[in-house]
């Protein structure tokens, strides 16, 4: 499943399950085959972006292996979402690093705050734009990295109402009925050239719980394309922000 991509603004997802493959929608993937981790789990390429026959590369690879490997119980399903970024990763770190201002790039936060000092432990109050089934989410911060570019965070309440979900609609519990959601995920940063100019790959990696009723895959998509949204807009953010930057440069005589 490791194949060649080529450089730019592309993104694409792998992820792996127990492989319940119950899901009528399984089919969609662009490809499916076994991880040769010896685990047994079903790794898919969900390419939403690139041809069919660009995947991923040996560098993108390795940084999955080395920063984002999730165990996921039986009752969990996990993934990953690669985006590569036409900015330097100072920038894009800046960025992703303030666990206090999520807002900055995410398009479905509208507030933001953080209790206590900014610091590994610390809990943040997202509150969620309004037509997501959410409103609010609490965050802890698990781990915060500088040096290697890593941020971690886990879920620990809000007023979640995600029951059943598939692709195409949302069904919700009624309004009384809130349930925490299990969930955590990794994002990290890693230099790389893009044509010719500094870039970053952006990985981020989840693993969640799979509510009653639903499948591994179906959770796994509608993750992945908040993921994605986050991302994308990470990647017009950090783009604007780095032309900016140019634009501001002296030029050299
Ligand atoms: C993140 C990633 C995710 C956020 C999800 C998946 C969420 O904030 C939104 C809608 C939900 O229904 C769940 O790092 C939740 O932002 C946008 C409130 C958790």
């Amino acid at each position: 499943i490791i194949r060649k991509v080529r450089g730019g603004t592309k993104a694409f997802i792998v992820s792996v399950g127990s492989g319940d493959g119950s899901s009528a929608r399984s089919g969609r993937r662009k490809m499916v085959g076994r991880s040769g981790d010896g685990s047994g789990g079903l790794w898919r390429l969900a390419d939403e972006l690139n041809p069919p026959e660009v995947g991923c590369r040996a560098m993108e690879a390795e940084c999955i292996r080395r920063f984002h490997r999730h165990e996921p119980k039986e009752n969990q399903c996990s993934s990953c979402v690669l985006k590569h970024i036409k900015a330097p990763v100072q920038l894009v770190w800046s960025l992703v690093r303030r666990f206090d201002q999520p807002q900055r790039y995410k398009p479905f936060v509208s507030r933001c705050i953080v209790q206590g000092d900014f610091a590994v432990g610390c809990l943040r109050e997202v509150n969620i734009k309004s037509g997501l089934p959410a409103t609010t989410s609490t965050e802890r911060l698990e781990q915060l990295d500088d040096n290697e570019h890593i941020l971690s965070i886990k879920i620990v309440g809000g007023d979640h109402r995600l029951q059943v979900f598939c692709s195409c609609h949302l069904r919700l519990l009624p309004t009384d009925s809130f349930r925490s959601w299990n969930y955590s995920s990794v994002i990290t940063a890693h230099p790389e050239m893009i044509d010719g100019g500094a870039g970053t790959l952006v990985i981020e990696s989840f693993v969640v719980d799979v509510p009653d009723g639903n499948t591994k895959d179906d959770t796994c998509f509608f993750v992945e394309a908040l993921i994605k949204c986050n991302l994308k807009s990470l990647a017009v953010v950090s783009e604007r922000l780095a032309h900016q930057d140019l634009a501001a440069e002296p030029m050299a005589l």
